[in-house]
């Protein structure tokens, strides 16, 4: 076992690497270590030694003693090492797919966000069963880190005081401000969304297969999750109806083997 990668099936960005992995057939040489986020155990004093950002996923590489803690580097350095079959060698359609990957990863990246926000009194009511205890278990993680760990206190407390308020804009008929705010900005990130699908589906306009051409990239790795992640939130009809082409590609990467990981 050379390679351990920390990760959580549920994460949108952790999906990177197993699709990676999944895709090249190297299960064997990597080892998955889950991370709850659900129990804030990426906020433990070790996690927190490993990755200072408290994200996954991270990989580390005991042969070449190589930590990577963002997904574009751990996707690069899983493929580099893999002889870089999702790389393109055309210097354009390499250029192309890091533009994709940078947009994915910008102001565009609202998957987690959306996520754990409502848009609507609405929304607020058919989420909140599924959001707030989700909250409520990291509280408890945060506490407990607390406790244990005096240096930190504060900064565990202060991730308790921001979710808490998250949690009261779920309680619209007690907090009406701080649910109008979480609507106008859940609002917002689903107008990025929504630009970003537009961005992608003109992109596959001209009939390529993939995002950057013929053939399978990590543009493609990075956009999978995403897809996957928008669809889960706003529904299929939201996020590929009137989008011709962005659904042939999604029905095209959902049908690849790796796509069991997501
Ligand atoms: N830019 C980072 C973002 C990673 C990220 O945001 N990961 C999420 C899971 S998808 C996470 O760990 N969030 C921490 C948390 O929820 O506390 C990357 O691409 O690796």
């Amino acid at each position: 076992m050379t390679i351990d990668v920390y990760t959580f099936p549920p994460s949108l960005w952790a999906a990177v690497p197993r699709l990676i992995i999944e895709e090249k057939g190297i299960q064997q040489d990597v080892r998955y270590i889950n991370v709850d986020l659900s129990k804030a155990e990426n906020f433990s004093p070790e996690f927190l030694e490993l990755n200072p950002q408290h994200t996954i996923p991270v990989l580390v590489d005991h042969d070449t003693k190589i930590k990577e803690t963002d997904s574009t580097v751990v996707a690069k350095y899983l493929d580099d090492k893999t002889g870089g079959t999702l790389t393109p060698l055309d210097a354009l359609q390499r250029q192309e797919m890091q533009d994709v990957i940078t947009l994915l990863h910008g102001a565009h990246d609202v998957g987690n966000p959306l996520f754990f926000t409502a848009g609507s009194d609405r929304d607020s009511d058919a989420k909140r069963e599924m959001v707030v205890p989700f909250l409520k278990k990291r509280i408890g993680g945060w506490q407990h880190y607390a406790a244990i760990d005096q240096a930190r206190e504060a900064f565990y407390k202060q991730q308790i005081t921001t979710t808490e308020q998250l949690m009261e804009a779920y309680d619209y008929q007690h907090h009406r401000q701080a649910a109008d705010q979480m609507y106008k900005q859940h609002q917002q990130l689903w107008q990025l969304g929504l630009n970003l699908l537009d961005k992608l589906e003109n992109k596959l306009k001209d009939g390529r297969l993939f995002l950057v051409g013929q053939t399978y990239t990590l543009a493609d790795v990075h956009a999978t999750p995403v897809l996957a992640r928008l669809a889960l939130i706003k529904g299929d009809a939201m996020v590929f109806g009137g989008r011709d082409y962005l659904t042939a590609y999604y029905q095209r990467i959902k049908a690849k083997p790796n796509f069991k990981t997501i």
